[in-house]
């Protein structure tokens, strides 16, 4: 079976670093008559037991779902529930677990909610409540992943994080991953941090005339369709400016991304250490 895309994706997503990972999408956009390619992450055990079986329920009048093979587990599906069995997921091991399946093609549009549930050696998270409208999501003890059915994908911001500055600095780098899973290109226009920076640029690192040097984008920077962009030292970064106060490590700092397509994207960036190479090549891969 093919997850063409859903690897580039999950290949960028991975590590991402939620807060208080439950059970996550890795892709939460679906359009309604085209496949849908995802993937639930799982982010921990049951009380430090590990995993040894999922299952995730689609809704019933879309196609039959299809899991991708995982190693070391075996793969069935039961009408519309896929059943991953067989394998050991460690507790404090993050894991992914790939299929796709087509989307009805009146499938309304909005939020739905996907139930899992995920049995350990010792216990079970049954991941099956919803979050209600107006209701803090950190206050549902298991919520269930949810699957936004939309006209068009978003872009996705994957791996945020702002480098700590030295005691003085007036400017900061950003970074973060911008995933398209759409048939159609996006661009990245503008970003702001209003809480620590005046303004923020786009800007890229550009070999000229054998030095390295800085320029900014002004018109912002395209993310092709079912293509992605890094934004990463030595590369493009977002720059904020006339910072209001240094940023340290383990701090974490709200920003507003705008896309053209995707509109106003809100994400949190967490503060790496000064020396951070990002949060990929943290991990022991
Ligand atoms: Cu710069």
């Amino acid at each position: 079976m093919h997850f063409r895309f859903l690897a580039a994706l999950a290949a960028f997503t991975s590590f991402a670093p939620l807060a208080s990972a439950h059970v996550t999408l890795v892709q939460p956009d679906a359009v309604p008559g085209q496949t849908w390619e995802s993937a639930i992450r799982i982010g921990h055990g049951c009380n430090s037991s590990p995993t040894i079986r999922i299952a995730l329920t689609l809704p019933a009048t879309w196609g039959t779902p299809q899991a991708a093979t995982k190693a070391g587990w075996t793969v069935e599906t039961q009408g519309s529930t896929i059943i991953w069995s067989g394998g050991t997921l460690a507790d404090g091991e993050k894991g992914e677990f790939a299929f796709k399946a087509l989307v009805a093609k009146d499938a309304p549009l909005g939020p739905q909610v996907l139930p899992v549930i995920q049995t350990c050696q010792t216990g079970e998270h049954r991941w099956i409540e919803r979050v209600q409208t107006g209701q803090d999501p950190k206050e549902v003890k298991s919520p269930a992943p949810v699957v936004s059915v939309v006209q068009s994908p978003r872009v996705q911001v994957s791996e945020p994080w702002l480098r700590a500055t030295p005691k003085g600095a007036k400017v900061a780098g950003g970074f973060a991953y911008f995933v398209n899973p759409a048939g159609e290109p996006d661009r990245l226009v503008s970003a702001s941090f209003p809480s620590i920076a005046g303004r923020t640029e786009i800007h890229e690192m550009a070999m000229a005339g054998g030095t390295m040097t800085m320029r900014a984008l002004p018109q912002g920077i395209a993310i092709p369709a079912h293509g992605r962009v890094e934004f990463k030292p030595g590369g493009f970064h977002l720059m904020l400016m006339d910072l209001k106060a240094p940023l340290s490590e383990g701090q974490s700092v709200e920003g507003t991304l705008v896309f053209d397509k995707a509109g106003a994207v809100n994400v949190k960036f967490p503060v790496m250490a000064i020396g951070a190479p990002g949060p990929v090549h943290q991990h022991k891969h």
